[in-house]
């Protein structure tokens, strides 16, 4: 049977696995969303823009003779890994996670958890307080009911129109980013507390690590539930279950 892998991509591990599958000359394609102005290329065929749905991606699947799914987006990216599981299990077709694990809690975080945006919002009540508000442009207006903060957003792209927020600065930048950095730009700013997702990996981890050196209060949006698939944690762990569910399906 003739390998064609659907990556879906949209994280520093979809990116890596990208190169790996590239190097080892397995036919892949990569899948974005669209999301933001100018993705980065990748080292194999990309393709952007919505599926339509579990229905759009099981024509896709089966119109692109796709063999094998992986589902490296990111952890918050919900929807899309739920519409994989479905979508799979409707074509009978094998689906692997690259997933990360959620940071944890380390000696000198100050960490307040809390189990989603509306939790995030609700945790920024109270008097004036300088925000870092890297959580990216997609949920910026469900902190309008805080105007009273001054925001310092981090966004991929500059923002089209007006922001939702009263008094913010926007920062232009796509990750990875880096601790020192992250530090400086809260010193810069004079941050007091930060607001993200746990978004596990390296790429989004430069504020925490930055927030913990400076002993900053984080604001920690817990992961999104997914449903139960299988799960890799690393790039090898992908390449050698190609490798064994190459010739029987759905293993
Ligand atoms: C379009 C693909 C790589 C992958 C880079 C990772 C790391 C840097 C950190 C902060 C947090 C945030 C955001 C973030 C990070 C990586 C990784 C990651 C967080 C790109 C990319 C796409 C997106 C979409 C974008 C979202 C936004 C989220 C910014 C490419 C660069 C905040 C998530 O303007 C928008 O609509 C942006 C939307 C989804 C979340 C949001 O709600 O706004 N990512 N990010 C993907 C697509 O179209 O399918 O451009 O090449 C990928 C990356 N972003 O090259 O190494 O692996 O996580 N992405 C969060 O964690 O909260 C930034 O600023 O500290
Ligand atoms: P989402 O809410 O789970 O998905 C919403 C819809 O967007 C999906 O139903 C699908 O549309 C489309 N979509 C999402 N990811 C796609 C992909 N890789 N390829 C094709 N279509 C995709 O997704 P999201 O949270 O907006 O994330 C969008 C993208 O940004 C993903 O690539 C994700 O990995 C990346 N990203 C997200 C975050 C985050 O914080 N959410 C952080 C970093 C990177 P249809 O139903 O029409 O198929």
């Amino acid at each position: 049977m003739r390998i064609n892998l659907l990556i879906l991509g949209g994280t520093t591990e979809a990116k890596a696995l990208a190169a790996a599958v590239s190097e080892a000359g397995i036919p892949a394609v990569f899948s974005l969303a669209g999301r933001v102005a100018r993705p980065l290329d990748q080292p194999v065929p990309m393709r952007l823009g919505g599926f339509g749905g579990v229905a759009g991606l099981c024509d896709y699947l089966r119109r692109e003779k796709i063999t094998h799914v992986i589902d490296a987006t990111h952890p918050f990216a919900a929807q899309m890994s739920r519409n994989a599981v479905a979508a799979c299990a409707d074509c009978n077709l094998p689906l692997i996670a690259l997933s990360r694990p959620a940071w944890e809690v380390a000696e000198g975080d100050r960490w307040q958890r809390v189990p989603d945006m509306a939790g995030a919002v609700a945790a920024l009540g109270g008097p004036r307080r300088t925000v870092m508000l890297a959580v990216g442009r997609m949920h910026l207006a469900e902190f309008a009911p805080n105007p009273q903060h001054r925001y310092l957003l981090r966004l991929v792209d500059p923002p089209e129109g007006a922001l939702p927020l009263p008094d913010c600065h926007v920062i232009v930048a796509r990750g990875p980013f880096g601790e020192a950095d992250d530090r400086a730009l809260m010193q810069e700013h004079g941050v007091d507390v930060v607001v993200s997702k746990n978004a596990g990996g390296s790429g989004a981890q430069a504020k925490i690590l930055a927030a913990r050196a400076l002993g900053l209060p984080v604001i920690m949006i817990d992961r999104p539930t997914l449903p139960a698939r299988r799960e890799a944690s690393c790039v090898a762990e992908v390449l050698d279950w190609i490798a064994h569910s190459g010739t029987d399906r759905g293993v």
